[in-house]
């Protein structure tokens, strides 16, 4: 166990928990495009009544972005994308009406007329990027905008609707193949990209943020192809209702000179020769604090998630209706999505 402790201290050292300019993008929108935005997806707004209509009216919301945004705003949203090593993208100063904003919602979810700008921002940042929106039946009811904020029934729930606990370094949809890297057939695969939208900030609980390529980097050569290799088992969040764990998954997918991972509540390895291995990476993780990702109502945040880990501490509780309050939504290169119903085109099966 000494020779352990030793070993990851060593190794905890080689790992770089920052990104730098290259890996994070931040914008922030003009007054005057805060502005324009506001009064063009206002008039667009009143269409929207569910999120399939939401969903069916993205081009349309998309080119109200592309008018009302300045030439570099748009460029700098498609480079997400277009730039592989920019891993996070941060825009501030959406439009955002603090005053009219409802209450927090600690029971059901705020109706999409509360919330309906937010969400026609997210659906067209997707868009813009060239990333279908999607959902899937086991989670979040099916519904594409998921309520991020601590619900009075979930509170000691391990996902984004509780807050008694932390919440651990993990990708989200762990146990579904990496979008982009493996291949889906039957089963689509998980969120490429998360995008945050803060309706409501409270002091002192940022999302944290950790790079993954450093981490695999500080394993030796053999340990990295143990975490390589299809040996581990997966369960799904608490969040996903249904369904059951996925064996033979690696850890780590290495393409070129780019890493991505997959790492959640449960994960175990298939044989007891890869355990030491397994329980050495969860040790690391457990010591790594990561970068804060600070918000202000009105801030967005999309991230590649399985390139970077996310985790979240312990949300104090407070249902007065001025809690903490995020709006997420998932999107993903098409190949990554497998269509489930005829009638709701973004849920993935
Ligand atoms: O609340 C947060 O900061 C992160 C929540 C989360 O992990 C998620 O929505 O997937
Ligand atoms: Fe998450």
């Amino acid at each position: 166990m000494k020779n352990l402790t030793q070993d990851i201290k060593m190794q905890l050292r080689k790992i770089n928990t920052g990104f730098n300019e290259v890996n994070k993008l931040v914008t922030t929108l003009s007054p005057g495009e805060t502005k324009a935005l506001a009064s063009s997806l206002i008039k667009l707004s009143d269409q929207v009544v569910d999120e399939l209509t939401l969903y069916r009216m993205r081009h349309q919301i998309a080119d109200e972005m592309r008018s009302a945004l300045s030439c570099k705003t748009v460029t700098e949203i498609e480079s997400f994308v277009e730039n592989e090593q920019l891993l996070v993208h941060e825009i501030n100063n959406w439009p955002v009406d603090m005053i009219n904003m409802v209450p927090t919602p600690a029971g059901k979810d705020a109706p999409l007329k509360d919330i309906v700008l937010a969400t026609m921002i997210q659906v067209g940042l997707s868009e813009l990027r060239n990333r279908p929106v999607l959902s899937y039946p086991s989670e979040n009811n099916g519904q594409l905008i998921r309520h991020v904020t601590q619900k009075y029934a979930k509170q000691n729930q391990l996902s984004s609707h509780g807050g008694a606990t932390n919440l651990p370094w993990h990708s989200d949809v762990a146990h579904r193949p990496i979008a982009g890297v493996e291949a889906t057939e039957l089963v689509g695969a998980g969120p490429e990209h998360l995008t945050l939208f803060a309706n409501r900030v409270i002091h002192g609980t940022p999302t944290m943020f950790l790079p993954v390529s450093d981490i695999f980097e500080s394993f030796s050569e053999s340990e990295q192809e143990e975490l390589l290799g299809n040996n581990f088992v997966i369960y799904p969040p608490e969040s996903f209702s249904s369904e059951g764990a996925s064996k033979h998954k690696p850890i780590f997918v290495r393409k070129e000179d780019k890493v991505w991972m997959r790492y959640g509540g449960r994960i175990e390895a298939e044989e007891q020769k890869f355990d030491a291995t397994l329980t050495k990476l969860k040790l690391i993780l457990a010591k790594l604090e990561g970068t804060p990702q600070f918000m202000l109502p009105g801030t967005s945040v999309t991230w590649k998630q399985n390139r970077i880990l996310h985790a979240r501490s312990i949300i104090p509780a407070q249902f007065n209706g001025a809690g903490r309050w995020y709006l997420r939504l998932y999107s993903a290169s098409v190949d990554g999505i497998v269509p489930s119903h005829p009638e709701v085109p973004f849920l993935s099966r």
